[in-house]
């Protein structure tokens, strides 16, 4: 009766690498943007475009970018090329407005990171939204980090109380086949003294 150890080990290994976690798994970054973070663009442009660390996938991307009034101004559909996604631009554009690329993929990981990138053309004043005019910070949703990722900081938190329920899943497995082994052994005694007297009285 080995199996329940070996059972337990697999486990137990499996919870390590689980709170270890693994630098393989880590998501994909936004490392570049056309238009950048804050730009000022002399002209409308036709796309904008955005440059991840790494392939992100092909389905459940969504880029929008919005003007002031909340206006959406992409045509179509993004198009991912390998790490790089790009959307079209109305070409009615205003070519005096502020803007914002807000954007949502999924990492190659399957995590799904999203960001936002304001810019601006010609004169135009940069979008404000409500959270920035009372003076707070947005969060994860910060203007000056469009590759906020809110979810990493989760990560260990999750990966803890993943590991957690591993152990106890562990621990309750082990208890429950000790507990079977011995019910096992008690009744293999019963059948013992049970059969014993049995002889007896069939004997002369
Ligand atoms: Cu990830």
């Amino acid at each position: 009766m080995r199996t329940w150890k070996l059972l337990a080990a697999v486990l137990a290994a499996g919870a390590i690498i689980l709170l270890n976690g693994s630098p393989a798994t880590a998501h994909d970054e936004l490392i570049a943007s056309t238009p950048e973070s804050g730009q000022r663009l002399a002209d409308a442009p036709a796309s904008v475009s955005l440059t991840f660390s790494d392939e992100v996938l092909t389905i459940g991307a969504a880029v929008v970018v919005v003007d002031q009034s909340g206006q959406d101004w992409v045509i179509g559909e993004p198009v991912i090329t390998e790490g790089i996604v790009t959307a079209a631009l109305d070409d009615r554009l205003p070519s005096d407005g502020g803007f914002e690329i807000r954007w949502r993929v999924v990492s190659g990981d399957g995590h799904p990171i999203s960001g936002i990138i304001p810019f601006t053309t010609g004169d135009g004043e940069p979008v404000v939204r409500p959270s920035d005019a009372a003076g707070q910070s947005a969060g994860a949703d910060s203007t000056t980090s469009p590759g906020a990722q809110g979810d990493s900081v989760l990560r260990p938190v999750i990966l803890g109380v993943l590991g957690a329920a591993l152990a106890l899943a562990v621990f309750s497995l082990v208890q429950f086949l000790l507990r079977r082994r011995r019910r096992g052994a008690a009744d293999d005694a019963r059948q013992d003294s049970a059969s014993a007297p049995d002889l007896e009285r069939h004997s002369p």
